[in-house]
């Protein structure tokens, strides 16, 4: 079996914690190899000043790196994880070449079924890839009616990661713009993941980034979903929305999670979060690294994962308060953990 390759696009700070401080960190202390690629070099995340990584470098590793495997035979074990990258043109050349080596694996893929190397028919495996490469287009909802009454208690083997996308080879797109308002990224990269975040596998917004990429304002469930809807519809397989705050409920705040079930269904879900009054960007830098490792490590429903994402966030965030930087190294313990620990953050379906 091939090894696992974890690769960071992210940003690098001198001081303090977000991107690949935080991604390098974590992917570590849980135990994985990450290589690191920073697309950019600051003092901080409150002072961008510094130097950017020039596309043209950022082309040639990522180029290197995909040669050196596209030549093994199935290219799996292969993880993008992409963060902070602050031109339209590094935010062009890096989701090209993850987008490139995707399509290399879909060609083996068919290639070693059609060639019998893993005994399913050629048939099925079209079937499989085209099943998972595109969303339907029909917004059908359920996670609703039958699960009613077992509001909150999703079984172990439902609503399987590994039902929703492609395990051994995943792009996490974490489209990191803006937050609390402020866009911290050059304008027109918003237009490069408008045009490449159908390709995504697993897309992590947060809500303003969710607004930017959907052209719409979200003040409501309704506009959150149709959100979702439209990202799902494009392609992406995950759509996780990592917070939204709606002006009638300031306590808290909100994680959507959208995804096309082995019933072929779009279904969707939420957590209601308690809001602490921090507003310290990095959370979704946590938050993308943590799951990357739950998805990798252990697999599973992925409702489960998220609240154990969340349960490990939620402990950070609080051992954070007053404090400008997350916690991250005072946190390692927690970070390393199952995620079972403090509040455990429940899924409520999401009724249209
Ligand atoms: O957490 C997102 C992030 C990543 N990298 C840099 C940032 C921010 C948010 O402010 O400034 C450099």
């Amino acid at each position: 079996m091939s090894k696992e390759n974890i690769v960071s696009i992210q940003s690098q700070v001198f001081d303090g914690f977000c991107g690949n401080n935080i991604a390098s960190f974590v992917l570590r202390r849980r135990g994985h190899i990450p290589k690191i690629l920073n697309t950019v070099h600051y003092y901080s995340k409150y002072k961008h000043i510094g130097d950017e990584t020039k596309h043209e470098e950022l082309n040639k590793i990522l180029s290197e790196f995909i040669k050196d495997n596209v030549s093994s035979l199935d290219c799996n074990n292969i993880y993008f994880l992409t963060g902070y990258i602050n031109t339209k043109e590094c935010v062009e050349v890096v989701l090209k070449n993850i987008i490139a080596l995707k399509k290399e694996k879909e060609k083996k893929y068919i290639n070693l079924n059609s060639a019998g190397v893993t005994g399913a028919s050629t048939a099925e495996t079209v079937a499989k890839m085209a099943a998972t490469t595109t969303a339907t287009t029909t917004a059908t909802t359920t996670a609703a009616t039958k699960e009613k009454d077992e509001k909150c208690q999703t079984k172990e083997d439902e609503y399987l990661i590994e039902d929703i996308i492609e395990v051994n080879f995943f792009w996490l797109c974490d489209p990191v713009m803006a937050d609390y308002g402020k866009l911290y990224v050059h304008k027109d990269v918003v237009d490069v993941y408008k045009k490449y975040a159908s390709f995504a596998d697993i897309i992590t917004p947060n809500q303003n980034e969710l607004e930017l990429l959907c052209d719409t304002k979200i003040n409501n469930e309704n506009d959150t979903i149709k959100g979702l809807t439209l990202l799902l519809n494009s392609g992406v397989k995950l759509v996780i929305v990592t917070s939204v705050q709606y002006n009638f409920d300031m306590d808290h705040l909100y994680l959507y999670v959208g995804f096309l079930s082995k019933k072929k269904e779009l279904t969707y879900f939420k957590y209601k979060i308690y809001r602490y009054d921090y507003c310290v960007s990095g959370s979704g830098d946590l938050f993308s690294s943590l799951l990357l490792s739950f998805i990798i490590r252990g697999g599973g429903n992925i409702l489960h994962i998220i609240s154990k994402v969340l349960n490990i966030l939620h402990c950070v965030i609080k051992n954070s308060l007053n404090s400008l930087e997350l916690h991250i190294i005072e946190n390692q313990d927690i970070i390393a953990s199952d995620g079972l620990c403090g509040t455990m953050h429940k899924e409520e379906p999401v009724f249209l």
